[in-house]
């Protein structure tokens, strides 16, 4: 449709074709207003039914709501108008008709619960504020990809069928693959890692993950979208000046250039974080948490820190923070102790009541890499693919994944990831 006009662009004193969607039908007797919605925003339509073609005005009024349409006609100003303008049609079409009883109708004002939102994604993102929190996600997304490119990254992408899991702790999804049993990829962490000891050194990669949580919560999805960066000749410090460069840019995107967005969610004064991100030992953190007074129990060394832990630490420290210095048996086998070998490398990004990011120094070192495959339990042997390059000049490296529906979430306040993500995968979901 080389000659549409969106309705944000129709200027007074053209003559315009404009299509979208009939959003609402206003029948005021001798006057009647088609208003017309295309992504850019609503027009109004002025059927005035005696000075008019009565199939015309037969055409525009009478067409079910959320049917597609296209009208050309003159746009004229008009102060009674919601947009200050109207279009006079001379021609009205219906280029796809709505039937009526929409399953979710994105003109009520009043919110469908979230199940029928996600069964009709498609109807769901007709409505401003869902179709504002993807606009928003996708510039984070842009903002990331700039700002890794700041930092000299190079962008890979790498197999989602594997062979082995990463992640102890969480559940990975078999396939079979050709007789064979494969499993839906937890993490690029293992690929991302073999990259910095190519010829690319510092890579990045923006692609799925699956984990079969056993949970199902509102921070948990079983796909979700992982940023990750990984990095030769770094250590964890320098990780998390990187990771707080590529979130502390995305904040400052969207606060520059989602200003419309950010208005239809209601928000006022969004602000990009300012202060650098405080940097808590596990130690620390635990005594904090402990406190509080939040915990039934008080939490022991070498506990994981449990969500209502999180969330006490979150409402005590208040914005972005990283968690360092872990124990190191409650990382993983890739992650690099300190030298007391109680320790590791490893941290979190909170945010500030949820986890955000996992990273770390990794360990370069062959022999080491392999022990600790053995101290959590796993079959070295099962890694060879892996740990073979450890062998031929494996640089010190370190690097973090940022889940990018978490970051999503936490920046927009959203109550549930899944309003995070077009078509969520949860224990109930597997379609749309
Ligand atoms: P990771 O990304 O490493 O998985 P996470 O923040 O997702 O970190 P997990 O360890 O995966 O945390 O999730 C388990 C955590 O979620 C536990 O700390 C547990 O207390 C909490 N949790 C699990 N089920 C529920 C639930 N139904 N309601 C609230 N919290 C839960
Ligand atoms: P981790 O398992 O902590 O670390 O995952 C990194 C980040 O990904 C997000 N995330 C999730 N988001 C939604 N639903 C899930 N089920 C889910 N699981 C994880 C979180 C989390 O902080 N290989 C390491 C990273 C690294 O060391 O580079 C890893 O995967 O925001």
């Amino acid at each position: 449709m080389n000659d549409r006009t969106e309705t944000a662009a129709a200027e007074p004193g053209e003559t315009v074709t404009i299509a979208g969607w009939a959003h609402e039908i206003r029948d005021l007797g001798g006057i009647a207003f088609l208003i017309v919605r295309d992504r850019t925003g609503k027009i109004q339509v002025k059927f005035e039914k005696d000075a008019m073609d009565d199939d015309l005005v037969e055409t525009g009024t009478e067409v079910s709501r959320e049917s597609v349409v296209s009208v050309t006609g003159a746009v004229e100003e008009e102060e009674r108008a919601p947009t200050g303008v109207e279009v006079v049609p001379e021609s009205v079409e219906v280029l796809a008709p709505a039937e009526p009883g929409l399953p979710l109708d994105p003109s009520e004002k009043v919110d469908a619960e979230l199940p029928t939102r996600l069964d009709n994604r498609t109807l769901d993102l007709r409505r401003d504020e869902a179709k504002a929190i993807f606009e928003i996600r996708a510039e984070i997304l842009r903002a990331a990809r700039e700002a890794f490119r700041e930092l000299g990254g190079t962008e890979i992408t790498t197999p989602k069928i594997v062979a082995t899991g990463t992640e102890g702790g969480t559940e990975l999804f078999p396939i079979t693959y050709f007789g064979r049993e494969a499993f839906m990829n937890q993490s690029p962490q293992l690929f991302k890692q073999l990259m910095v000891g190519s010829g690319l050194e510092r890579v990045f990669e923006i692609g799925p993950i699956f984990r079969a949580e056993e949970h199902n919560t509102p921070r948990h999805l079983n796909e979700a979208t992982s940023i990750d960066f990984e990095s030769a000749f770094i250590d964890h410090e320098e990780a998390m000046d990187a990771c707080e460069h590529v979130v502390r840019s995305a904040y400052e995107a969207v606060a520059e250039n989602c200003e419309s967005q950010l208005e239809t969610l209601g928000y006022e004064g969004f602000e990009a974080p300012e202060e650098a991100f405080p940097r808590l030992t596990y130690e620390e953190a635990i005594e904090r948490i402990n406190a509080t007074g939040e915990l039934d129990e008080q939490l022991e060394w070498g506990d994981d820190l449990p969500t209502e832990g999180e969330r006490a630490l979150g409402a005590d420290v208040d914005g972005h923070y990283f968690i360092t210095d872990w124990p190191s048996e409650i990382k993983p086998f890739y992650i690099m102790d300190h030298d007391d070998g109680e320790l590791s490398t490893g941290f979190d990004m909170m945010a500030p009541s949820m986890e955000l990011v996992s990273g770390g120094q990794r360990e370069h070192r062959h022999d080491h890499l392999v022990e600790g495959f053995e101290q959590q339990g796993l079959d070295p042997e099962a890694f060879e693919y892996y740990t073979k390059m450890f062998k031929y000049g494996m640089p010190p490296h370190a690097g973090w994944a940022i889940g990018a529906e978490r970051l999503v979430m936490t920046m927009l306040d959203l109550p549930n990831i899944r309003e995070a993500v077009l078509f969520p995968r949860d224990r109930q979901r597997l379609s749309p």
